[in-house]
Parts: structure tokens; sequence; C-alpha cells
């Protein structure tokens, strides 16, 4: 899932991509890059960030859509608004990524009910304003059991207003109320995510854990440049475990990756059928390519 940021002010790409035409030519550019799936977000969620108006996310994201969608590309829409959602799917979007994984607007989860997109139920606590706030697992499980539960409870509320759980992709939230060490905690107890009997989707592409990870001898954290390396290592360690998807700014060095991967994992474990389908279809992703949880494949 390669990431189209249409925003002034998200952490890795803000303003690079504001104008629809530069949003357009980098969705394109991804897509020849060997991305399955585009994600189109309108609302920066950095640390801080202040929520844009929903007129000006809608006059964001539903233009870039609407010509990628056009273009024969899978759309996903990064957002947390029912109305946007609605608009996005009207636009061509095959999938809803809610960061809050429904929780941030409550009538998420029956607005994308009544459409045939999948949704990204991503784990959260509240908007980034307050997360740091609220990184605290001191329960037995620690953040691993903590995500595991919420995400359970997530699927519950979501199937209760209408939303199927066969219809869901689950996403542990890298970097969302979690501080440095718990992402890697999370990373290395992804496994857990499995008794959901969800697909998983990854978001650590250049994340702060990242940078804090290649800090200096200074203490200065590594910018955002410099922490692909490092990411395509997390990338390898999800496709060996059968990640559903990753999402991700480095398209390229992300499929490079995977290739490796596949090569050493053999011609014996090739991806199944189910993986998201990379063809220039304009159909919406099928339900069941989530159902059937294909891989992360090269
Ligand atoms: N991270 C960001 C935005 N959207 N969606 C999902 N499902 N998972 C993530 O980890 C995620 C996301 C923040 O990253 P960005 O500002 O680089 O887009």
């Amino acid at each position: 899932m390669g990431v189209v940021n249409v925003t002034p002010d998200s952490f890795s790409d803000g303003g690079r991509y504001l104008d629809t035409g530069a949003a357009v030519e980098h969705g394109l550019a991804l897509l020849a890059d060997g991305a399955d799936v585009l994600d189109i977000g309108g609302e920066s969620t950095r640390p801080g960030a202040t929520r844009p108006l929903v007129a000006d996310e809608l006059g964001r994201v539903v233009p870039v859509i609407e010509r990628l969608a056009a273009q024969g590309a899978t759309v996903s829409v990064d957002t947390m608004r029912a109305e946007v959602a609605r608009a996005a799917v009207d636009a061509g979007a095959a999938i809803v990524n809610d960061v809050s994984g429904g929780l941030a607007d409550p009538g998420m989860a029956a607005a994308v009910a009544a459409t045939d997109a999948l949704f990204v139920a991503m784990h959260w606590r509240s908007h980034s304003t307050r997360m740091y706030d609220l990184a605290v697992y001191d329960g037995p499980g620690g953040v691993v059991g903590a995500v595991v539960d919420e995400l359970a409870d997530r699927l519950e509320a979501l199937a209760a207003a209408g939303l199927a759980p066969e219809r869901v992709v689950l996403d542990p939230g890298l970097g969302f109320a979690k501080r440095g060490e718990q992402n890697w905690e999370l990373l290395r107890g992804l496994d857990a995510l499995d008794a959901l009997g969800r697909p998983v989707l990854v978001g650590a592409s250049r994340k702060s854990f990242l940078g804090a990870l290649l800090a200096g001898p200074d203490g200065e954290p590594r910018g955002v440049e410099g922490r692909e390396h490092a990411h395509q290592a997390v990338i390898a360690d999800c496709a060996r475990r059968g990640t559903w998807g990753v999402r991700v700014h480095d398209v390229r060095a992300t499929r490079d990756t995977l290739a490796a991967v596949a090569a050493l994992a053999g011609p014996s474990s090739a991806p199944s059928s189910s993986s998201p389908s990379s063809s220039a279809s304009s159909q919406p992703l099928a339900t069941d390519a989530a159902a059937g949880c294909g891989t992360v494949s090269s």
C-alpha cells in the first residue's frame, strides 16, 4: 500500500503532494513502482496536528481518488470521518482506512457497512493531541495484549453496527499512542494478532521509533529520509510472518525486499492468488481478497 498524503503537514512528506496534480502524479509513480493499493489521506495524524475542516479534507482527497480510480488503481482512503469515507467510495475508493478503527466518528461503521468497501481498523486510543498521554500498557499482557484486546473489542463493535468481521483488516497502529520501545514490542509480538483471525496491515514507514533506533551519538533521532534501510528490515520480517499488507512511502524499496524474501522462501511458498490484485482493474478489491488473508508478496 503506497502512501499519498494530500496534506500540508504530514511528518514524512507534508506539503509535497497537496496539489491534486502532484498527488495524482505521485500515485501513478507508486503504481509504476509496484504498489497494489494507493492510500490517499487528507488529514495529518502527526503528534499535535490540528484537524482540517471536513470540506478541506474532501477537497483534498476526492479529486485525487477520482483520477486515480479512473486510471484503474485500487484506492484506499485514509480518513476518520464517515462523510469523507462515503464520498471517497462514491469517487472510486475500495478500502476505507480509518486510523481510529471507527472510534473517532460514531457513524463510520454504518457508513462503510452500506458500501462494498473493505475497512482497515487500526488500534487507536485518541486524537494525536493526547495520544502519548495514553501510551500506558501496564496490564499483564503489556502492549501486545492490550492491542489484541482492544482490536477484538473493535471487531465486535463494528459487527454490531453492521460491518462484518470478514470485511475488516486489522492494524496494530505503530506510533499511535505507543512510545519507542512499545512499537518494537508490538512488532516482536505481531503473531498474537493472528488470534483475531483477520488479515493484518502494518505501517512502520518513516516513523519516529525508527529515527530513535538510528539516533546519532548526540542522541539526535535520524531524519525521516534516513530511516528506509531499517524500515525494510521490518518489512522483511512482516513478509516472513505472512502479514497481509504494509503501508509504505518507498514502494520500490519494498518491492525489492519482498522479492528477496520470496526468493529466500523458495518456490513452494509462492503467494496465493488471494493477495490484493495489482492488475489495472477498476473493480473494487473483492471482499474475499481480505478474507483469504493474502500475504505481502512480490
Ligand atoms: N500511519 C499513518 C497514517 N495512516 N494508516 C494505517 N492503517 N496504519 C498506519 O500505521 C498509519 C495510517 C501515519 O503515517 P504518515 O503520516 O506517514 O502517513
